[in-house]
């Protein structure tokens, strides 16, 4: 067949080669009915989200509760990220690292040609064009999608700038990041198609950062088949970002408002599982609220970071809305996601309940009396499962999508091309013992050992055993499209290339007691870390030098409503640095060290030696 033949629908066909011959190179090798191509508009999104209707998939929620929002189940084997089937594609293998699968990449190309050779047959071929950022934006990059899924264009549309004006910076630069998608599953003359059509036999997330190629199969989840979110924005742009000097990281980014008007932006990365969401829209306390102090939110998930022309560094969003984890997203864990997705969101994988809308475990402290559970079942409360257990009515790992533009707390500069200017990193876990709720690096490169060293406690969401460290450096571990010691390096040098270098900080807002009770409240209250963490970058607030870093006193944290509960002993147990538990902990660091060892950068050898010295 030839490719220019299969018919033309949706937008005009763009007239950049440098697109359109691709796209024709991929409709010749998949086959589809006609290519569809993607401009953004509400016109189109309405028409996809129509099709997902249409096709089964999903459903329309109550208009009157949810306005313009759809429910949709995926296939169950088809939930979440595959990372046993994700692939860095380099020509050396050293590159993709002791932490990523490799195949080479003629390999791994011979393959997938294979696999997508006539895969998009009764099917529609979707060719998106969008922005990661601002278009325009010196941080900004720019890839096209092809997808065989509405439920991908839908999704894209949410969480990228799907739009032509994409075709005009693509020809200025020359190049784009190629990001091909099927579900895998062409359709026979005649043959009806399932309701959410995927390939889990044969499911493959591939990553080429020489070719700046992305090539997903098999699935039509979340990260596998939103080709712009962990695909490209962390694992191509990480690549990218070494290359080029810049940082690609899983990182929320938030701006705070002091009582005097100045605005301070801070980064920061979480292992799953802390409340990352949660803390990019955090509302203050009620005496810091009265007292003048402003959250806003940049992003939940991926900041692209780079040394701008004034000496900082300065980051974008490069996403355009929230992916986030439902379960657990309530009134009182985070009210701004809650605001955020009343509207123009996508739900997966979640509840219904009797009137058209949604629920799931947390949403409210009480459930339904009745719901339809994501498996399209009816479910009421206690109703035991496959296992003998209460069967849960969404799944763990169902999401919501909704533009950012729907956060009632979005920050006024979140598209500003310049990007925010950043003051503060912060890192952070989920840990009951040892770590501290906060503490400071001493200085870049201590600051840099602490993000390397994250660790996290597992919990019940996750596979394996409950209550394990597992190590997730910057939380980027499945997430670094190449050699995580060559990825430390970059990091060390960064300190170079800027004039204003960002504090470091390290969180844990999960310590418990001996009795196994949380110390800290956590949730807005954290705010009241931050407040010290900005007047420490502002002013150099007071801190106490200790063998780990600098800590506040609990005279420097305002505590004003809180005193009950956080008493002067309470914090000082949540500080307290146990000399036993940092043995271990320098033990349990070596398994990632030893790992890493090849190219792990004698910087962060030494910085444990010397951390070893003063604990
Ligand atoms: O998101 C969380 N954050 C960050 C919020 C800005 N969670 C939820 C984690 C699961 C995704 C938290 N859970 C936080 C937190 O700071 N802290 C805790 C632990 C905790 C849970 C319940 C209480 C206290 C701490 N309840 C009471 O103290 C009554
Ligand atoms: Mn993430």
């Amino acid at each position: 067949m030839n490719a220019t033949s299969v018919p033309q629908t949706g937008s005009p066909r763009p007239l950049l080669d440098l697109v359109t011959s691709w796209v024709d190179q991929i409709a010749a090798l998949t086959q589809p009915d006609a290519v569809f191509w993607c401009d953004g508009s509400a016109e189109q999104d309405r028409a996809m989200r129509e099709a997902i209707v249409a096709s089964g998939a999903g459903l329309w929620l109550n208009p009157e509760k949810r306005p313009n929002s759809l429910l949709v189940r995926s296939d169950p084997r088809d939930v979440a990220r595959v990372e046993e089937r994700t692939y860095i594609c380099s020509q050396s293998k050293k590159d993709a690292g002791p932490t990523n699968n490799w195949e080479s990449p003629e390999k791994m190309r011979t393959r997938l040609n294979g696999l997508f050779a006539g895969c998009m047959r009764g099917r529609t071929m979707f060719a998106i064009p969008f922005s990661m950022g601002p278009v325009g934006s010196p941080i900004a990059q720019y890839g096209v999608e092809i997808s065989d899924s509405p439920y991908v264009v839908a999704n894209m549309s949410v969480m990228t700038r799907v739009s032509p004006a994409v075709y005009a910076e693509v020809e200025k630069a020359g190049s784009f990041v190629k990001c091909l998608h099927s579900v895998g599953r062409p359709l026979a003359p005649g043959e009806k198609d399932v309701p959410w059509p995927c390939n889990p036999e044969n499911t493959y997330i591939t990553h080429f950062p020489e070719e700046r190629l992305i090539m997903s199969f098999g699935s039509g989840y979340g990260g596998n088949a939103l080709l712009g979110k962990k695909c490209f924005a962390l694992r191509i742009a990480s690549a990218m970002a070494r290359d080029e000097g810049w940082l690609a990281e899983h990182m929320l980014v938030l701006g705070v408002k002091s009582p005097d008007g100045e605005k301070t932006y801070v980064t920061a990365a979480f292992p799953s599982a802390c409340g990352k969401t949660n803390f990019a829209m955090m509302v203050p306390p009620e005496p810091m609220r009265r007292a003048g102090w402003e959250i806003t939110c940049v992003g939940d998930d991926i900041a692209w970071i780079k040394p701008g022309p004034d000496g900082r560094l300065r980051a974008i969003n490069p996403e355009a809305g929230f992916f986030g984890v439902a379960p657990g997203t309530s009134y009182s864990s985070n009210p701004i996601a809650m605001d955020s997705i009343k509207s123009d969101a996508i739900f997966t994988n979640v509840a219904l309940t009797d009137d058209g809308d949604v629920w799931w475990e947390g949403m409210t402290k009480e459930p339904p009396a009745h719901l339809v559970d994501w498996l399209g079942r009816d479910w009421s409360p206690g109703q035991a499962g496959p296992d003998g257990k209460p069967a849960a009515s969404s799944h763990p790992n169902s999401r919501f999508t909704a533009p950012a533009r729907n956060c009632p707390v979005i920050d006024p500069d979140w598209e500003n091309p310049a990007g925010v200017p950043i003051s503060a990193i912060i890192f952070g876990g989920r840990r009951s013992t040892t770590m501290p709720l906060i503490f400071q690096a001493f200085n870049w490169s201590h600051g840099v050992f602490l993000g390397a060293t994250m660790g996290s406690e597992t919990t019940a969401a996750a596979a394996g055993a409950v209550g394990q460290v597992r190590r997730d450096p910057m939380a980027m571990l499945p997430f670094c499209g190449y050699n995580m010691g060559d990825y430390f390096a970059h990091w060390l040098g960064m300190h170079r290339q800027i004039k204003y270098v960002p504090r470091i900080f390290h969180v844990n807002w999960f310590r418990k007691n001996a009795e196994g009770k949380f110390l800290w409240p956590g949730f807005g209250e954290n705010a009241r870390i931050l407040e010290w963490i900005v007047q420490r970058c502002r002013f150099g607030a007071h801190a106490l030098e200790t063998p780990i870093g600098w800590l506040p006193d609990y005279s420097d944290i305002d505590m004003e409503g809180l005193e009950k509960t956080v008493t002067p002993e309470i914090f000082a147990e949540a500080q307290r640095i146990d000399t036993t538990e940092w043995h271990r902990e320098l033990l349990l660091q070596d398994e990632l060290f030893i790992r890493l060892y090849s190219e792990l950068p004698k910087e962060l050898v030494f910085q444990r030696e010397l951390l070893m010295s003063r604990v």
